[in-house]
């Protein structure tokens, strides 16, 4: 069953083994960041770090900061209370095989359809936790309570701030009342002014854009913390117009229950720590970064939307959620690694040959896809990166590099083997035009450009190889069981 709050899955940490506590007071200027990039780096993602004393302009907080929460494959696992992200997986296919869905629209609203069937479905509820304790901010007197209370983090030394970096974004969109749920950072202005770093490509700036035509303030909402199944689904590539909320109460087996918000007109998770409720001005900018970002370099400035608070709740016992980015592996790639595996069934739906996927850490999400497939006919492994490529946030897939099936994806050299050993560059390769992610610094205009796939598949007749394809050499199944028993024997 689920988290009923923040602080209930850092106690399941804790009991499971997974959490450090530290005790000592320590600066969110930069030192909470280094001591959670040496954990980070660490054998399978460290574990997770409870920063009970943060000092934010020499002051101590209030509030205790969390870190670091679902950075390792054990910890996204707890999160969404699974034993296996797989499990999660299989239930979504469960889904999709009652009526196998002829192509991938269909399969999504299928899948939503599925998921209301499952109760997944929000209910509405008076009174929240996360209104235990209401500040209205409009007009409030300098030195009450604002943004300098929360323990937020200044990143690295040429951040242009200090930025909110799990920020659960819930918006609407105007014109059928949609909602969404995104992650998008928030850069501190000043006590109540951030900015909002939703990109070009995400549902969040579509509906930004929507209300700035129809000259319209636009009510946003962010969360911080609550069940970590809505910071899971906030980062998740669903498409657009498939409810985060609904796929929230799927994932965590429990509708989730919707407050009013005080100031503005929308709904929030009753159960999550901190409300941010606020105002995006239509046409209103202002210059956002630099960040280190997750490309492992620092982001320039850049105009974005600027977000007003007007009221910030809470629970009386809050814990802020942080996370940092960086140079890779950081803790953004177990969640990412975790949506990969829990849509593949959904991938594979749509290409019935693809056997598995990885987007390894080392390729930050866009820059690398390790793809196996079942190969059945010439230029399937061209089909495949094509099709990749039309499909939602994989737009952005900078190299795509295709295996046969016996290769293990999630093993880079196995893959980086094949590549070299399978390919005839010129033959193997293609270069196409595609929409690229704002934050790859590479192309030389921001949002368009080249991308790469390789074929490192074993060739096909009719597929320009002229020779006979060699054999992959391998021991003999008899040869490896004698062996093992002769080890075992021998210590
Ligand atoms: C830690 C973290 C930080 C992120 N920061 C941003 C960001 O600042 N801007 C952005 O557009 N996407 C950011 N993303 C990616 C989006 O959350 C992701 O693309 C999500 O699917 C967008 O949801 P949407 O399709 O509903 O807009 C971040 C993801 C993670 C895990
Ligand atoms: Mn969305």
């Amino acid at each position: 069953m689920a988290y009923s709050s923040f602080g209930e899955f850092v106690q399941a940490l804790d009991a499971a083994g997974e959490l450090k506590r530290v005790t000592v007071p320590i600066e969110t200027d930069l030192l909470i960041a280094e001591w959670a990039n040496r954990e980070m780096k660490s054998l399978g993602g460290g574990q997770a770090l409870l920063f009970e004393r943060p000092i934010v302009d020499g002051r101590e907080s209030s509030f205790p900061l969390a870190i670091n929460t679902i950075g390792s494959t054990r910890r996204m696992a707890l999160a969404l209370k699974l034993e296996n992200i797989d499990d999660l997986a299989q239930e979504i296919q469960l889904i999709l095989k009652a009526k196998p869905p002829t192509d991938l629209r269909e399969g999504w609203s299928l899948l939503k359809q599925g998921l209301n069937l499952l109760h997944a479905r929000p209910k509405h509820v008076k009174e929240g936790a996360c209104q235990e304790v209401v500040h209205l901010l409009d007009g409030n007197a300098p030195g009450e309570f604002s943004l300098r209370d929360l323990p937020i983090l200044k990143c690295w030394p040429k951040d242009g701030g200090r930025f909110i970096t799990l920020p659960n974004v819930h918006t609407r969109d105007p014109d059928n009342g949609a909602r969404n749920l995104g992650m998008y950072r928030m850069q501190v202005y000043d006590e109540r002014t951030t900015g909002m770093h939703w990109q070009v490509h995400k549902v969040g700036a579509r509906h930004g854009k929507r209300y700035y035509e129809r000259g319209e303030r636009m009510p946003v909402a962010v969360c911080l913390g609550g069940d970590p199944a809505y910071t899971f689904a906030a980062t998740a590539p669903l498409p657009d117009g498939l409810d985060e909320i609904l796929f929230a109460g799927f994932i965590r087996k429990k509708s989730v229950e919707l407050v009013k918000c005080k100031t503005i007109d929308l709904e929030v998770p009753a159960d999550v720590d901190f409300v941010l409720e606020g105002y995006v001005q239509p046409g209103e900018t202002r210059p956002e970064g630099p960040f280190g970002d997750h490309t492992g370099f620092y982001t320039p400035l850049e105009d974005y939307p600027v977000f007003h608070l007007t009221a910030i709740t809470h629970r009386r016992d809050p814990i802020y959620p942080a996370t940092i980015v960086g140079i890779p592996p950081m803790e953004d790639f177990y969640i990412g690694d975790a949506s990969v595996r829990v849509f593949l069934p959904v991938f594979k739906m749509n290409f019935p040959e693809l056997v598995d996927m990885t987007l390894p850490p080392e390729g930050v999400f866009h820059n690398l896809v390790f793809v196996s497939i079942r190969k059945q006919y010439p230029y399937q492994a061209f089909k495949i990166m094509h099709g990749l490529w039309g499909m939602g946030q994989m737009m952005f897939s900078k190299y795509i590099i295709v295996v046969d099936e016996d290769c293990d994806v999630h093993n880079t050299s196995e893959v980086l083997f094949r590549l070299c050993a399978n390919t005839d560059p010129e033959r193997d390769s293609t270069i196409i035009r595609n929409p690229s992610d704002s934050l790859d610094h590479a192309p030389g205009s921001q949002n368009i450009g080249s991308h790469m796939g390789f074929d490192a598949t074993r060739k096909l007749p009719g597929e320009n190889y002229h020779r006979e394809w060699p054999e992959l050499v391998k021991m003999t199944e008899e040869a490896q069981r004698l062996v093992d028993a002769l080890q075992k024997k021998t210590g």
